[in-house]
């Protein structure tokens, strides 16, 4: 209403409606990407427009490469469109790639683009205010990723073999190894390293190269073995293609071994979500080329986490060419809300219970009582978890097989933040066979640990390792 009582007052008035919208073709872009702005603007009208400018500097952390205007011209350094005219229900493009610069990884990089003038009266913005939610201002912001990040870690064991008389230490035989993993990521791949250093040479390399394509998480590893000449020499190959499909979960995994280049292994796995909580998963294997005894060689179905009355239950059915299908059945109940049992049942081919291994724990102590097909006891372990005061703790584990002597497992634990000091002592059939003593530190980033062990004879081995991750 007002702009109709100034408009009928003038001798001449018109208007014009801008519209503006800023778009980027990649909002999360690595360090050093090159990255397309996009302006639109459009004349909605109802006159054509004129003298029309467009404000559009570049913020920092990106830099100007080149820009293509579809109407006037962009000026980089002062960030000024001039447009000119624009005839009402016409748009004007302008597109500037910038690069982004180094070290802007994680931060917000605002870039706003707005109306600057026009001859004509806009009726719902006004230009160069620097509104949000105005029509004439359009805004867009990215956040830089890092552009390669390396991680990795290096670890390595010395372990010494005493060479001894009967309480004398006379030499050491030592045996260095020493692991280097580094993983780098760029733009969505993953290239990850393995190499081993023992006192022979560098022994081993492994190279993973990992990429996301869609929906597909693609792996593909290569394993080396490095000849004492130096040479690197092909071992094996695998290829992993596995992703998530309309709720069902897809793995396959191609192997090519060195020595049998022709032939090729194929596992396809697929599972799912079924009723009651259940996962359903069926595994086929297909070999082809020269050594395989049936192309398709195995199919297996797991049904795993039924839960039917307190019980739950897992069942994996076997498939093999010509041969009967086998089942095995696993179960899990409270009893008497103090011990767990669980009971595993071998039922196919010949629909005879071939074996039950029947386990109780509660937070203290566990027993293990194996059986076999005839329902006699076969071998049994019992367990018991002591918790003492300051991080102290005693675990005894007895091993009872019918007709024999005891076997038995005695271990003391000390725990002071991410220190561990432990001593593990070995009887079997009631003789000692050793004891272990090791000290611990398990940290992020750092890793430690220092051991020895004897037996009867004296001292088998002093083992030091350090573990750093990056
Ligand atoms: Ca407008
Ligand atoms: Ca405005």
């Amino acid at each position: 209403m007002l702009f109709i009582s100034i408009c009928s007052a003038l001798a001449r008035c018109e208007t014009a409606d801008l519209e503006l919208t800023k778009r980027v073709d990649i909002p999360a872009p690595y360090e050093g990407d090159a990255l397309v702005y996009t302006v639109t603007l459009t004349n909605k009208g109802p006159e054509d427009a004129t003298g029309v400018e467009v404000s559009d500097p570049l913020p920092a952390g990106v830099s100007y490469l080149w820009h293509r205007a579809s109407r006037g011209s962009y000026n980089a350094t002062t960030g000024r469109w001039i447009v000119g005219s624009l005839a009402a229900s016409a748009s004007a493009k302008l597109e500037i790639t910038v690069s982004v610069d180094r070290g802007t990884a994680g931060r917000e990089i605002t870039n706003t683009a707005e109306v600057a003038k026009a001859d004509q009266a806009d009726p719902d913005s006004l230009p160069a205010n620097g509104r949000l939610g105005e029509d004439d201002l359009g805004q867009v912001t990215i956040v830089p990723r890092p552009t390669a990040k390396v991680s990795g870690s290096l670890s390595g064991s010395l372990t010494a073999y005493p060479q001894s008389t009967t309480a004398q230490v006379t030499k050491f035989d030592f045996d260095l190894r020493v692991y280097a993993n580094f993983i780098l990521t760029l733009s969505g791949l993953t290239v990850n390293s393995l190499a081993r250093l023992d006192l022979a040479g560098l022994e081993y390399e492994a190279l993973t190269i990992g990429a996301v394509v869609g929906w597909l998480q693609i792996t593909e590893m290569l394993i080396f073995g490095r000849k004492l000449d130096g040479e690197l020499a092909f071992q094996r190959r695998s290829l992993t293609v596995q992703g998530q499909l309309q709720g069902l979960q897809l793995r396959n995994l191609l192997t090519w071994a060195a020595d049998a280049p022709s032939r090729f292994d194929d596992t396809l796995t697929i599972s799912g979500k079924a009723a009651a909580g259940a996962t359903i998963a069926s595994e086929a294997k297909l070999c082809l080329g020269p050594g395989c005894d049936h192309p398709l060689s195995y199919e297996r179905i797991t049904i795993s986490g039924i839960s039917l009355g307190g019980v739950t239950f897992q069942s994996i059915t076997t498939f093999r060419p010509a041969e009967p299908i086998e089942e095995r059945l696993a179960l899990q109940f409270k009893l008497a809300e103090l011990a767990v049992v669980n009971a595993s049942l071998e039922l196919w081919p010949a629909l005879l219970v071939s074996s039950v291994v029947l386990t109780a724990t509660n937070d203290l102590w566990r027993v293990v009582l194996n059986y076999d097909s005839q329902l006699n006891f076969s071998r049994g372990t019992v367990s018991l978890i002591l918790p003492l005061a300051h991080g102290l703790s005693v675990r005894s584990t007895t091993t009872i097989t019918p007709g024999e002597e005891l076997d038995h497992l005695l271990s003391a634990v000390v725990q002071a933040g991410p220190w561990e000091l432990m001593n593990t002592t070995v009887f079997s059939q009631g003789q000692f066979q050793s004891t272990e003593f090791s000290l611990q530190l398990a940290s992020a980033g750092l890793g430690f640990l220092l051991s020895a062990r004897f037996t009867p004879t004296g001292l088998e081995y002093v083992l030091s390792s350090l573990r750093i991750e990056f």
